[in-house]
């Protein structure tokens, strides 16, 4: 069940920016004749706002499409029933044609999970803006304010809270999975709002803050990692997903004052020099999906479930940021690396696949390529090696899919070029 085309909505805007135009049409003209809204089936509410309405969106933005305007907004109507819950936190799982949701069976108690409800705000404030409909803002705001009413242990974010009480179910954190774009949306709604929305510099300034404070450590080795927190208990441990922090870090830096904006860019730096060396240690030069620093690792995935790589961005995406902010040659220096590793490990006859072992040469293929390839992955690397005015960071911001809206400027050319 579910929405079909995740590869092709995904692809849009990576096509139009690398001006493969046959293939964008293509790709145009499967979302026009084939791209089937009215679908039974679950679905989840963030994978489809981040991969489908973000990249409808997007394409919309850079073509001034019409087909992408309305079907983002037919898409977008269709998420608002997951927001019926007593607290308006929405639940994880929809279907699309019934509007019945629920909650992940994996998750406990019934409880939503941070980086998913926490990860729509850019794309609901567009909906808002393209329909002229107030509700997606509301429901994003709303979220904010159950947010900024809760208690927070030690400042910090717990990923799992009930839709239906608007408590945190446990007391696990993470700047990896879980936890991960939540932060990203807080600082990214400052920047899109053109630095206005001061309510979201402020969360991020605190959790961000929190975080430094509980969870970032140095190893043994010196090198710079954020830990996972177990309830009070760090568990010494980095995600592949954690590692779009540094980006992070580095693109918000002057949101606690322009005195701390060097402090920010140098543990921005130091976490993506860590993420480097999860690629640099393995055999591949590609990293696993999580690292350790515990009894004697640097680094390096300790288990042998955690050694797989998946086509994943997040480290090349903090090298974009870094490479943009800093101009310092060794971030197209590494994302080249990358390149190549992806080219001689990766590739396959029909595309792109995921390895199971980041440590063995050859590497076993898993034969999926994951969407996420060609909306991130390859675009960040594409990027990488642009001028700094292809998709600018002072007009653009890239949702966690690396889908680019544009940032609200009331600058008469912004509204010139039709966006406002
Ligand atoms: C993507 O879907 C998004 O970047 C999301 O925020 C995290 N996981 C994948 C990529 O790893």
């Amino acid at each position: 069940g579910g929405l079909r085309g995740a590869t092709i909505l995904d692809a849009l805007d990576t096509l139009y920016i690398m001006e493969l135009a046959e293939e964008f049409q293509e790709a145009k003209s499967w979302v026009e004749k084939s791209f089937d809204l009215n679908v039974n089936g679950e679905a989840s509410l963030f994978e489809v706002n981040i991969r489908y309405v973000g990249g409808l969106l997007a394409a919309y933005y850079l073509t001034g499409e019409e087909v992408f305007r309305s079907k983002a907004l037919e898409l977008g109507e269709k998420l608002l029933p997951a927001f019926n819950t007593p607290t308006g936190i929405p639940r994880g799982v929809i279907n699309l044609g019934s509007g019945m949701s629920w909650s992940w069976g994996w998750a406990s108690a019934g409880s939503s999970i941070l980086a998913e409800f926490g990860t729509l705000h850019l794309e609901f404030l567009h909906l808002t803006e393209l329909s002229g409909n107030p509700v997606f803002t509301e429901k994003v705001m709303n979220i904010r304010k159950v947010l900024n009413r809760l208690e927070k242990p030690q400042g910090l974010y717990p990923n799992f809270l009930s839709p239906v009480t608007g408590n945190w179910v446990q007391h696990h954190v993470s700047v990896g999975g879980l936890g991960d774009s939540f932060y990203e949306y807080l600082v990214k709604s400052w920047l899109m709002s053109d630095k206005r929305d001061d309510g979201a510099r402020k969360m991020y300034n605190d959790a961000l803050e929190a975080i430094e404070k509980h969870l970032v450590k140095k190893s043994a080795g010196g090198l710079t990692y954020i830990a996972e927190w177990r309830g009070g208990i760090l568990d010494h441990k980095m995600g592949h997903l954690a590692c779009f922090s540094g980006g992070m870090i580095a693109l918000g830096a002057e949101q606690g004052g322009e005195e701390k904006k060097q402090h920010y860019l140098d543990l921005a730096a130091a976490i993506t020099h860590t993420c480097h060396e999860s690629y640099a240690r393995s055999d591949t030069k590609l990293g696993p999906e999580a690292f350790r620093f515990d009894s004697g690792s640097e680094a390096t995935a300790t288990r042998l479930s955690e050694r797989y790589y998946i086509l994943r961005p997040e480290v090349v995406e903090s090298y974009l940021y870094m490479w943009r902010l800093t101009h310092d040659p060794k971030y197209r220096q590494w994302g080249w690396e990358v390149v190549k590793a992806l080219e001689k490990y990766c590739r396959v006859e029909a595309g792109f696949s995921g390895i199971r072992d980041v440590y063995t040469i050859p590497p076993n293929h898993d034969n999926m390529q994951q969407s996420f390839f060609l909306a991130e992955t390859l675009k960040y690397l594409y990027l990488l090696f642009c001028e700094d005015d292809v998709l600018s960071l002072e007009d653009w911001v890239f949702n966690t899919e690396a889908h680019p809206l544009p940032v609200n400027h009331t600058s008469v050319e912004a509204k010139a070029n039709g966006f406002y």
